[in-house]
């Protein structure tokens, strides 16, 4: 205990920050330390406009114990708070607005967010923010007044609560050539660097004492223990502008490393707009990637995707933050989204199984097809209320079992970065394997497909990990028997099925497990408590035998009975007394024996 202590205020020392609503305050920042030990993987859950207190607990509860690496949230920073507006009040674009750099949102406080970053950290899961550095709230705002409080002139770019004064910024008829002072010519680098980007006050990042507000910015977040970047707007900075920025920011707390860094660059650009220009800042977000995953998946030729490796997606992999979704492409409908159901969930494990770049799954609120602005789940202040993945108001594919699954999945084979035997026994249904760590098959049509595919895998039985995976002893997911490295498999409709060496069944290969049966009944004085079933172990149905019950516990009473593996058994309670047989109303009762040796079932009558 006294060691943790003296090792904790070793790395406690001050800091001076610049002016946060004016003042200089000076804050306690926990400084390198690689003692914490973080998820060793490259799988982000992108988790947009999550509150912090509701991120904490993804992390603790979900993301950590599946093995996620890192969790990215919406931008922390002071914003306009608009009460109301043409998609209603508070429009989730609020928060692209900056207004200050306090920690104070409204997706929480600065101790909500502090203690989000070391909940996180705790489970093993590292915090990448997105970052608006390239403008601040826009000159047109009718309103004048952030979350914290901060007040700013829109139209005399003034935001004293930084401080910005107009200087800052770059203007019609200086900086900016447009006649509307807007980025009208995407691919002109003069306007797309300093015109607004849809009416935002343009930061004039040539000037040092602006990267310098900018770096100050991000370096009191590393030093909250932030882990890296997803930096708004991107190709709108000018990428000799970022370079200095990114040159001076600290080290991570967690892991004294460079912080993580990805770029938002549309691509298509030329010349200085194009994607190679931005790579040396860090990796760039994976658009051409996910606008092809809409192709394929929408058109049906999942046969295709062995191809991936050659198309021209304009980025290498390693340097791509992979996406199947985000915040913007889900209301623009470029890629596939959750109203896409299945396709957009089979696309999403997709990308944790074929080897390119580092996945980033995404989990946003739910909105009307009509309203693309709608706020997220929000108090009349606009402040976002906890996430709640049973109310049906926020997308929550990332504590799917399936996909944290495939997260597993993802971890277990990703050393290996070739794809082999790539198999499609019909245009929608595919297999393939990384070496000899996993198999994955994935089925896009609407029946069930039963193929034979070469696994890769050593000999044995292995559990699926979108059902579930394994348990001691046995699976939970469903069983899969490679023999001669193949595997004759069965993928659901619309489904998947992922094998790996991380998910075998270890147990005794059990033919016949014992089931318990505990039920609670109560009885009367003479009476006795038999299960039947379908199997011939239970009788099947026959009222004359079936397996008497112990009453040793009453009114617990237990019997074990031996079944065969890998069946679904029907059964049911009664009560005998002599001749007379007592069954229980409703339907049968029913489970799966599974592959572990042993099974208890707990029932209840009436
Ligand atoms: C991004 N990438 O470069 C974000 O991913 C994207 O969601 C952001 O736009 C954009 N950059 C600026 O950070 C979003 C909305 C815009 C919204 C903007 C600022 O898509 O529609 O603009 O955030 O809130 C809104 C209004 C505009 C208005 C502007 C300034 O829609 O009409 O001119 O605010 O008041
Ligand atoms: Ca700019």
């Amino acid at each position: 205990m006294e060691r943790r202590l003296r090792a904790a205020i070793g790395r406690i020392s001050a800091v001076a920050l610049m002016g946060t609503a004016g003042v200089t305050a000076v804050v306690l920042t926990r400084q390198a330390d690689a003692a914490e030990s973080l998820n060793d993987s490259d799988v982000t859950a992108n988790l947009w406009e999550w509150n912090w207190p509701s991120i904490a607990r993804a992390c603790t509860d979900q993301l950590g114990p599946a093995g996620y690496g890192a969790v990215q949230v919406a931008p922390p920073q002071e914003s306009v708070t608009l009460p109301a507006g043409s998609g209603g009040a508070h429009p989730w674009w609020e928060v692209y607005q900056p207004v200050s750099y306090q920690i104070h949102g409204r997706l929480g406080t600065r101790e909500q967010f502090s203690a989000m970053v070391r909940s996180c950290h705790t489970a093993g899961v590292r915090v990448y923010v997105d970052a608006v550095i390239n403008h601040t709230a826009g000159s047109n705002n009718s309103v004048s007044t952030g979350y914290a409080g901060s007040s700013f002139d829109p139209k005399g770019y003034s935001y004293p609560a930084v401080p910005y004064s107009s200087a800052d910024f770059h203007h019609k008829g200086a900086e900016c050539t447009d006649e509307d002072g807007r980025i009208d010519a995407w691919n002109d680098p003069g306007e797309v660097f300093n015109c607004e980007l849809s009416g935002l006050s343009d930061l004039k990042t040539e000037k040092a004492g602006v990267r310098d507000k900018l770096t100050g910015y991000l370096n009191d977040l590393i030093g909250i223990g932030v882990d890296g970047f997803r930096v708004d707007a991107a190709k709108h900075l000018p990428p000799a502008d970022f370079a200095p920025i990114v040159a001076g920011l600290h080290r991570t707390t967690a892991e004294a490393k460079a912080p993580y860094i990805a770029q938002e660059v549309a691509p298509g650009g030329t010349g200085d707009l194009a994607l190679s220009r931005y790579i040396g800042n860090g990796d760039v977000l994976g658009f051409s990637y996910a606008y092809s995953l809409k192709e394929h998946f929408g058109n049906g030729t999942l046969s295709d995707l062995q191809y991936l490796p050659q198309w021209d997606l304009g980025l290498a992999g390693a340097g791509t933050a992979a996406m199947v979704a985000n915040h913007d492409t889900e209301r623009d409908r470029s890629t596939l989204s959750y109203r896409d159901g299945a396709t957009y969930r089979l696309a999403s494990w997709f990308m944790l199984a074929f080897p390119y770049g580092k996945p980033f799954l995404y989990d946003g609120f739910v909105f009307p097809a009509g309203n693309t602005d709608q706020s997220p789940p929000a108090d009349s202040t606009g402040a976002v209320t906890a996430t709640d993945c049973g109310n049906g108001a926020w997308q929550c594919l990332t504590q799917a079992t399936a996909t944290k699954g495939m997260v597993a999945w993802h971890n277990a084979t990703r050393s290996v970065t070739t794809v082999s035997d790539f198999t499609a026994p019909a245009a929608t249904v595919i297999g393939f394997h990384r070496g000899s760590l996993g198999w994955f098959g994935l089925n896009a049509s609407g029946t069930a497909s039963t193929a034979t595919y070469a696994t890769g895998l050593a000999d044995g039985t292995y559990c699926d990990r979108i059902t579930g995976g394994a348990t001691a002893g046995g699976c939970t997911g469903t069983p899969v028997t490679v023999s001669g490295g193949k595997a004759t498999v069965t993928i659901p409709a619309n489904s998947a099925v992922a094998i790996d060496g991380n998910a075998r069944s270890t147990g005794t290969a059990c033919a016949t497990v014992a089931v318990t049966f505990t039920a609670t009944v109560t009885t009367t004085y003479g009476q006795n408590v038999f299960v039947l079933g379908n199997q011939s172990a239970l009788s099947t149905w026959a009222t004359s035998g079936g397996t008497a019950l112990s009453p040793a516990a009453y009114p617990v009473w237990t019997g074990t009975v031996s079944l065969p593996a890998n069946t679904t058994v029907e059964y049911k309670y009664v009560k005998k007394e002599g001749s007379a047989v007592t069954w229980e109303s409703g339907d049968n009762r029913t489970f799966s024996t599974g592959s572990a040796c042993t099974k208890t079932l707990t029932d209840t009558w009436g």
